[in-house]
């Protein structure tokens, strides 16, 4: 069904615009990429701080880097916050965090037209760095809002050798400040987002209601063998990086299945990155680098699987006759339950607007399960072309982002009602 404009105050049209412009703001050779801590990001903040400003917010940037527009409330209370991302996947979609970011500005322009101002303060958020980041850490801008964003975390590198700290204080964060930050108070946050998945698409619902968010592990795994000619060498005497390395891919996806079809919920596990050295097609591989994406909505589950993964690679590095030089968790969220109030609002303003729903697990990380830390954290799904995302091919309906955002609204005005107290 097309989103009927009369059944709503948002700008449908003003929303999908300002979604088209900042998705324009892209590394021109890889549409869409406006990676973290680049240029192209830092572009699309000040394209996104003047649009706060346009809305009528005031703008400031907290010390882990979030971009945060206000518009005050009548009352002296916590703010609702609505956000998401503006950073993207190399070559990734114009939908992925940046959905959300503008339905949160449509929704605060929407109070602003409505001269109807809100008791609580209204927060937008653009938090910094949701996707992995070069510096081998995702969620940066969340973490660091409920203080879990740690001294470790902030001396890591990116290959150029810049630390995060350093990145965030380049892009108007002040990192130093981060080890005396008091969390904010606030009464709920709310998130819009695509699906990222065909749940939605298939069963034909109009939105989502996110019941839980997976937790995510993050693997990193290094074999060392003996880089040698590939001509002269003969296969028996090979210490060969590259075939252990494809066994473990092989490996992960075989027992990732096997795990997924067990009764314990949305379980996946990807081998995201696989990088041979010295990478020359005459050269036996002498290295191997591998760094696994493992996420559930049962915490034991990743455990279990870390703990086969780490057995079974032992034994490939040794029936491969290489060295497995390295075996780090380098990142590790755990599953997050999203507030069953806030559900219920969601659900509820949905079908006050007609729309059909259904409750689903996220199989995406996202902000909300760093801010339901802090406060009562939800989230809105809306369906996307065949599930695709982290892909130029995504693509979400203008109807699905206005009815959303509509739903998105009513939400916020029925908290703002309903939560007097908080
Ligand atoms: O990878 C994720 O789940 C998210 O899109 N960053
Ligand atoms: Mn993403
Ligand atoms: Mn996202």
């Amino acid at each position: 069904m097309p989103f009927d404009p009369s059944t709503s105050s948002i700008d449908a049209d003003r929303l999908w615009t300002d979604l088209m412009a900042l998705a324009a703001i892209t590394e021109p050779d890889r549409p869409w990429t406006r990676r973290s801590f680049t240029a192209r990001f830092v572009e699309g903040r000040s394209w996104l701080n003047s649009l706060f400003v346009e809305s009528g917010l005031s703008v400031r940037m907290d010390a882990g880097g979030n971009l945060i527009g206000r518009l005050d409330g009548r009352l002296p209370l916590p703010p609702i916050v609505l956000g998401s991302h503006s950073d993207t996947v190399p070559s990734g979609g114009r939908f992925d965090g940046a959905a959300g970011v503008i339905a949160a500005v449509e929704v605060a322009r929407t109070v602003v037209r409505s001269g109807h101002r809100l008791d609580h303060p209204l927060e937008i958020v653009d938090f910094l760095a949701e996707e992995p980041s070069d510096y081998g850490i995702s969620c940066i801008g969340s973490r660091a809002m409920v203080g879990a964003l740690s001294s470790e975390m902030l001396s890591r590198t990116n290959a150029g050798g810049e630390r995060l700290s350093d990145a965030i204080a380049r892009v108007g964060g002040a990192p130093s400040a981060l080890g005396q930050i008091v969390p904010p108070k606030i009464a709920a946050y709310l998130e819009l987002h695509i699906e990222q998945g065909r749940v939605l698409e298939s069963g034909r619902f109009e939105l989502g209601i996110v019941s839980g968010i997976v937790g995510i592990a993050r693997v990193e795994l290094i074999f060392l063998g003996s880089a040698d000619h590939a001509g002269g060498t003969p296969m028996r005497l090979r210490r060969d990086a590259g075939v252990a390395a494809a066994e473990i891919v092989s490996w992960t996806a075989k027992q990732g299945a096997l795990q997924a079809n067990s009764d314990r919920g949305h379980f996946v596990a990807t081998t995201g990155i696989v990088e041979i050295l010295p990478n020359a097609a005459n050269v036996v591989p002498g290295q191997a680098r591998l760094v696994l994406d493992i996420r559930a909505e049962d915490n034991r589950q990743i455990d279990d699987f870390i703990l086969l993964l780490d057995r079974h690679s032992l034994d490939t590095a040794h029936r491969c006759g290489v060295k497995r030089d390295r075996f780090t968790i380098i990142s590790r969220t755990d599953p997050t339950r999203c507030d069953p109030h806030l559900r219920s609002i969601l659900a509820h303003n949905a079908s006050k607007l007609n729309y059909s729903t259904t409750e689903l697990a996220s199989g995406a990380g996202h902000d909300a399960a760093f801010v339901a830390r802090i406060g009562r954290s939800a989230m809105l799904f809306i369906p996307c072309l065949e599930g695709k995302s982290h892909s130029p091919d995504e693509w979400a309906d203008p109807d699905a982002l206005a009815m959303g955002t509509a739903t998105l609204y009513e939400a916020v005005r029925d908290l703002d009602r309903a939560d007097r107290t908080n």
